[in-house]
Formats: C-alpha cells, structure tokens, sequence
C-alpha cells in the first residue's frame, strides 16, 4: 500500500469521534474510542488502528454492545478497585477510573483495577503507558474470545489474551512492552487477508490442524501461541487472572455470547498497578535509576526495547502528521456516510 497523504492526530481524532457519535455512541465514549484508536494509528500500530472503526460499528449495528453505558466506580476503599463498563467500550472505563487507580496505588503501594462487561478492543499499551507516567509500574490483560490452540492441541480455546507491562523511566517514555500471547494478533491475520497476503509459516493451522500461510484458512483455523507451550501458559494464567478471577467470561463464554469471532469480545479486564518507591524504600536504592542501568546495559548489546519503533513512529506522526493511503481515507469518508 502506498502512503499517499498526511493528517494531523487532532484532525483524525475529530474525524472518527464524529464516525462513532454519528452511529450513535455517547460522546465521551466516542471521544475516549477515538483517542486510543487513534493513537494506535499515530503509533503505527496498524492491527489497533482505523482498520478498528468498522469492528466497533459491526458490534453496534449487531446490538452487542451498549452505546450510551456510562461506566460506573463501585463502591470499596481497599486496593481493589472496581468499574462497571455495562456493557460499553472499555476504554471510557479505563479513562473514568484512572485518577482513583493512581491514588490508590500511591496510598495502598500497589492496587488493582477491574473492569466489568466491557468491550476491549484496543491495544492495551495504551492504559500501561498512561500509569507509567504517574510514576507507577503496570501490567494490564485480558482474555478475548476462542481463536488460539494450546499448545500441543489443535482447535481453538485460548483468546488472543494480550498481555502489556510499563515501567516508569527518567527520560521522555517508559519502559513498554505489549503483546497477543497468540504469536500475532488476530487482527494482523486479518489485514493479511484483506492485503491478499499469505501469513509467516508457525502463526496458524487451518481447521483440519494442519499448518498453514493461508490467512483466510488461519481465521478459519486456530492461531498458535507465542513461545509454545510458555506463551500458551501466559495466554491461560491470563483465561485465570482476567476471567475465571473475576468472575467475568472467559474466552470460551466470550466466543459463544459474541457467536463467534466476527464481533468484538465482550468480557473483562484486569490492570494491576506498583508504586516501585514504596517497594524499594527500605533499600536505599532508585528503582528508576536501577532501571535505567539495565536499558543501558541491554541497548549497549545493541538490542532495541519494545516500544522504541512506536515511539519513534509517534514523533515522526506528531511532526509530519499521521500517513494514510487513499484507500483508507475513502474507507474514512464511507464510515462517515453509514
Ligand atoms: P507485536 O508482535 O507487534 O509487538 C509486541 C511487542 O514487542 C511490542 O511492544 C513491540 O514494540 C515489541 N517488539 C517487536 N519487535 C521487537 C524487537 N525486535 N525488539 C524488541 N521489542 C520488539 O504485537 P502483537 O501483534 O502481539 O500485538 C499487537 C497489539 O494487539 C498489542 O498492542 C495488543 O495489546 C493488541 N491486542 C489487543 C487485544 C484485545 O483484546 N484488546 C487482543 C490481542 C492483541 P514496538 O511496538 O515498538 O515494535
Ligand atoms: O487482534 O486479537 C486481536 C484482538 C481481539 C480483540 C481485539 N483485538
């Protein structure tokens, strides 16, 4: 695809906000969709980016999500913080419980947050990076809908469940990494197919179990977790911690409540935030500072740190605006049309 054109983030920000009001999503939902959509796209995270919209409208049209839900803090005053999504986008949650999950955690040390029966369709390096710059370390997961074998099985049970981790750091951005713990997400299956691209042999099997580099037969298949049987542990440990724990659906409950994978994953979410001061107190040493010492010592190896290609991706989109091909500016103007 060539990049034919450039927009700027706040131009594109109000171009899909007015996609999702116009199909009648609440306001502060449609903003807070956009921003994280966007800045998938800033970040040239593609598989999280505009290519999303659609998804989101496929949900609403199927009536599988709630437009108006205003997300709602439960009541408590331990660790444990709760947000009821009812049934909405995920994102608004996030964005309404953030501040009570940073006060939390700076007074309790570390602290939880759980969002209840919410639509998680972004990239979850969005919610880490945002507690990384209040100083916090964080992990974020979820499960998503059956579409993963285990490892050494062939038919899909895990989700994609990704997994996100951010560290607080002294210069501009934090420490990031995030990830499916199926070897890509799903959504990359899917611009393959759509870009009429076969898939890297080890992503998939079709459904007859046998490998393959179709992406059509690969959505129709299972996808392979990361790593084997350790990605396949993480994806599960995941189907325990952000599901079974909390009561919520796990990927398979997801899967059949959704009727399969064509329709965003409804289900819930757990973000687990650490003030590293308070852990380190005691010790007299900087956790910042010891971290740094480690970047260091792996960027001296020449390696690069997870993030370092968005980050990169973002200034270049703050500076020169975010590229898109004419395709995508005609799928943009089509959303709007709907
Ligand atoms: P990638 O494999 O593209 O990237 C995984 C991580 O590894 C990124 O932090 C990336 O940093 C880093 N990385 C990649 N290459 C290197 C390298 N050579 N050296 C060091 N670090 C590297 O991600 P996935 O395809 O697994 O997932 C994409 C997105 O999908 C994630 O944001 C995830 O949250 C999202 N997702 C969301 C789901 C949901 O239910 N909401 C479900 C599944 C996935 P960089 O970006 O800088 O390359
Ligand atoms: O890309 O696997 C994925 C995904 C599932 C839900 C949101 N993203």
């Amino acid at each position: 695809m060539t990049q034919a054109r450039t927009i700027s983030i706040a131009d594109l920000e109000t171009k899909v906000t007015g996609i999702f009001a116009q199909a009648g999503i609440r306001p502060e939902t449609a903003q807070a969709m956009s921003r994280v959509i966007v800045a998938g796209e800033r970040d040239n995270c593609k598989s999280h980016g505009i290519y999303r919209i659609e998804g989101c409208l496929r949900v609403l049209k199927a009536g599988k999500v709630v437009p108006d839900a205003v997300p709602r803090l439960l009541e408590g005053a331990g660790p444990i913080l709760q947000i009821d999504a009812a049934g909405g986008f995920a994102c608004p949650a996030f964005e309404e419980a953030k501040t009570a999950l940073v006060d939390r955690t700076r007074s309790f040390g570390l602290a939880a947050l759980v969002i209840r029966d919410c639509l998680h369709f972004s990239a979850l390096w969005y919610e880490v990076e945002e507690l990384a710059r209040e100083g916090l370390a964080a992990l974020s997961m979820c499960p998503s809908y059956s579409s993963v074998a285990p490892s050494g099985g062939a038919a899909p049970l895990l989700g994609t469940n990704p997994f996100a981790f951010a560290y607080p750091r002294k210069g501009p951005h934090p420490y990031v990494f995030d990830f499916a713990t199926s070897v890509v997400a799903r959504g990359e299956i899917e611009l393959h197919r759509r870009a009429g691209k076969p898939i890297p042999e080890g992503w998939a099997i079709d459904a007859s179990g046998k490998p393959t580099t179709d992406a059509a037969e690969a959505l129709g298949g299972a996808m392979l977790p990361f790593g084997g049987h350790k990605g396949s542990a993480i994806s599960t440990m995941i189907e325990l911690m952000a599901g079974a724990m909390l009561g919520e659906f796990m990927s398979a409950e997801a899967y059949a409540f959704m009727g399969g994978t064509n329709l965003l994953p409804r289900h819930g979410a757990l973000i687990l935030a650490f003030d590293p001061a308070r852990f380190a107190a005691q010790t007299g040493r900087d956790p910042i500072a010891e971290g740094e010492r480690l970047f260091t010592a792996i960027a001296d190896q020449g390696a690069r740190l997870p993030s370092q290609r968005r980050f990169a991706a973002r200034a270049r989109a703050e500076a020169e605006g975010i590229a898109l091909t004419e395709a995508e500016f005609r799928q943009l103007d089509r959303l709007a049309e709907l």
